[in-house]
Parts: C-alpha cells; sequence; structure tokens
C-alpha cells in the first residue's frame, strides 16, 4: 500500500495536525509510506525566510518525535525532490481556473490577505502533483482536506482519460474520531496554526500549565450534560474526539464515564499532559544532533527523488515532452 501526506513547516504543529494526521501516519507508516514537509506550500502566506528555514528542520525532528521511523518510511522535504514543482506545471495545464476558485480553502486565507499570492489560487494543484508523483494508493490527512483530496482525482482522471493511462487515483482517508478538531475557543471553526488564537490551539510543545489553562478555558456551553453531540453541543463534543483519540475509546464511552465538565475538563488535561510528554522528550533529543538529522532527510530526499522521476517522466512523457 502506498501512501503519501504531507505538513507545511508554518508552525509547532497542534492537535489538530497531531491527531488528524500525524497520529494515524505514525500507525500506519511502512517501507512505501512518504511524508513530506511542505516547504513550497507555506510560501502561498507571508513567511520570514530564516523562520522558514529553521521550522523546516525543526518540523521534520517534530514528526520524528512523534513517531516516524526513519528505517521504516521516508519523510522528506518538498522542495529538495524537484519534480513537484516541474509536475506541478503539467498539471496546471490539465486543472481548471474555475475548479481553483471554488477551493473553500482558497476562499478562506484569501479573505484575510491583502495582496493575494497567485500560490493561494494555485497551491491545489501542487498538492495534487505531491501525492500522485508516488503513485499513492491512499492519503491519510484531515476532514480539512477532503475538497482538495478530491480535486487530485479529478485532475488525474482527467489526466488519464486525455493523454493515457499515467496515475494511480488515490484515496483519502480519515482518523475516527478527530478528524476534524476544532479552536478551543470557537469550535465553529478548525484548530489552525496560522489562524487560531493562542488560547484556541494547543501545540503538541505546550508546557503541562498551558494545555491545563487552554483546557479549562476551552468553551463548552451552559447545560451541564455530558453528552456527545456536535450538532448542540460542538465545544464538547469537541473535546470529547480530543479524549477519545488519545484514549483509543469512542466518545459515547468517555461522555459516560464522567457527570461534571469540570471532572473531565481535569482528566483530560491530565491525558493529553502525559501523552505528548515523550514527544518532547524525543524532541529535544533529536535536536542536539542536528547533523544526524539532516542525514536523515538527505537520505530521504534521495529515496523520494529516484521514486518520483520515474512518475515525472511517465507524465512529461505522455504529454509529449519527451
Ligand atoms: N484542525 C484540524 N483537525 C484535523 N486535522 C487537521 N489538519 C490541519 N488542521 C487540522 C491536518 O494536518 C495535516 C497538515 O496540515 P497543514 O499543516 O499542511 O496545513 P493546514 O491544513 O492548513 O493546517 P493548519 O494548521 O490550518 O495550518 P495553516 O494555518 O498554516 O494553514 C493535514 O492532513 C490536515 O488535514
Amino acid at each position: 500500500m502506498r501512501i503519501f501526506s504531507g505538513i507545511q513547516p508554518s508552525g509547532t504543529p497542534h492537535l489538530g495536525n497531531y491527531l488528524g494526521a500525524i497520529k494515524s501516519w505514525v500507525e500506519t507508516q511502512n517501507s512505501e509510506a512518504y511524508f513530506c514537509v511542505v516547504d513550497l506550500h507555506s510560501l502561498t502566506m507571508e513567511i520570514d525566510p530564516k523562520t522558514l528555514r529553521n521550522q523546516r528542520l525543526e518540523l521534520s525532528a517534530s514528526l520524528f518525535a512523534c513517531g516516524l521511523d526513519p528505517e521504516v518510511c521516508t519523510l522528506f522535504v518538498q522542495s529538495e525532490v524537484p519534480f513537484h514543482a516541474q509536475l506541478n506545471w503539467l498539471l496546471e495545464c490539465v486543472a481548471s481556473y474555475g475548479e481553483l476558485t471554488r477551493m473553500v480553502a482558497f476562499k478562506d486565507k484569501s479573505s484575510r490577505q491583502e495582496a493575494q499570492r497567485a500560490s493561494l489560487l494555485t497551491y491545489p494543484v501542487l498538492m495534487a502533483a505531491d501525492i500522485l508523483l508516488y503513485d499513492t494508493d491512499r492519503v491519510p490527512v484531515g476532514d480539512d482536506q477532503k475538497q482538495h483530496l478530491e480535486l487530485t482525482r479529478v485532475i488525474a482522471e482527467r489526466f488519464n482519460n486525455r493523454y493515457g493511462q499515467t496515475f494511480v487515483i488515490p484515496e483519502f482517508s480519515k482518523p475516527a474520531f478527530a478528524a476534524r478538531v476544532m479552536d478551543l475557543q470557537d469550535p465553529t471553526r478548525k484548530m489552525s496554526k496560522s489562524v487560531s488564537s493562542p488560547l484556541g490551539k494547543l501545540e503538541i510543545f505546550d508546557s503541562p500549565a498551558e494545555i491545563e489553562k487552554k483546557i479549562k478555558k476551552a468553551i463548552t456551553d451552559t447545560d451541564g450534560e455530558m453528552r456527545y453531540d456536535w450538532e448542540l453541543k460542538p465545544g464538547l463534543a469537541n473535546l470529547l474526539d480530543i479524549y477519545a483519540s488519545f484514549a483509543g475509546e469512542t466518545p459515547d464511552q468517555v461522555a459516560s464515564k464522567f457527570t461534571r465538565y469540570g471532572d473531565f475538563k481535569t482528566a483530560l488535561a491530565q491525558l493529553v499532559i502525559e501523552s505528548l510528554a515523550p514527544i518532547a522528550e524525543r524532541y529535544n533529543a533529536l535536536m542536539t544532533d542536528r547533523s544526524e538529522l539532516e542525514r536523515f532527510m538527505r537520505r530521504g530526499a534521495e529515496k523520494a527523488s529516484s521514486v518520483s522521476e520515474v512518475v515525472y517522466a511517465r507524465a512529461a512523457t505522455a504529454m509529449g515532452l519527451n
């Protein structure tokens, strides 16, 4: 089973990134799994060059700390494999302008920027290139990426119909719970690195005191009934999803164990603190040896290049470039 997924080095991963994506990457990693630090995607928004440079390595270390094993799967940085940008151009000649303007993420992010970068419109095509370059069968991502995944499938099918069988059509997969972790201060919005307020997002390296504070202050409701109900009680449902995902239980099972919000929040904070502590420890150890990390990433890029080069050549030939 070929797996591919990516994450932007746009800041420290939060619980949404971890529970929606990274945790299932760790659980399903195999020798055919490719995970990518998608630094080109981070350029769609304003980002300081020095910050981006640092965050690429920090995110790579975070992913190893979460449990990706360089001896099992392949982790690499997108811009170190040139075929991503090259295939992007070919696919931009297959995707349509109208399709890209309909992307919810584009509408959302462009409404928050004054000078909109053209790449903010076109990056879902780069995402399609990222995925299709690895003959990917399955893409484990959070629920927010579903629309982009559907576009990837549409582009791949259109390409295959027009130029002959070239790409594998990938399937989307998401976790059973916490596939869309919501902002702790606004359960109608997803938790996001760039949009959520400091209290709204819980980052994987937050201190125990910060975790306790954020969970204690998380918005719930006033009826006080422990019940899993996304429609009427989204703040509580979000917290139940988080607990369920860490504990390996269902949200209904979790709800039945508590009668008071306060007790539930205390137990949740404890569970999150205990689950994240070993990740921070491993991260600190990994960051003491940057050259070892860089060596892992160079090896990852070499392996990713050797696979994606073949798929890129197949697509270029199909279009008449070779
Ligand atoms: N709130 C979320 N709940 C569940 N999954 C989520 N993901 C992101 N937010 C949530 C999943 O995390 C993976 C990596 O996402 P990304 O960093 O590449 O970009 P994003 O989706 O744009 O995430 P952010 O945090 O909102 O970043 P910014 O603010 O920089 O754009 C993906 O699999 C995504 O589904």
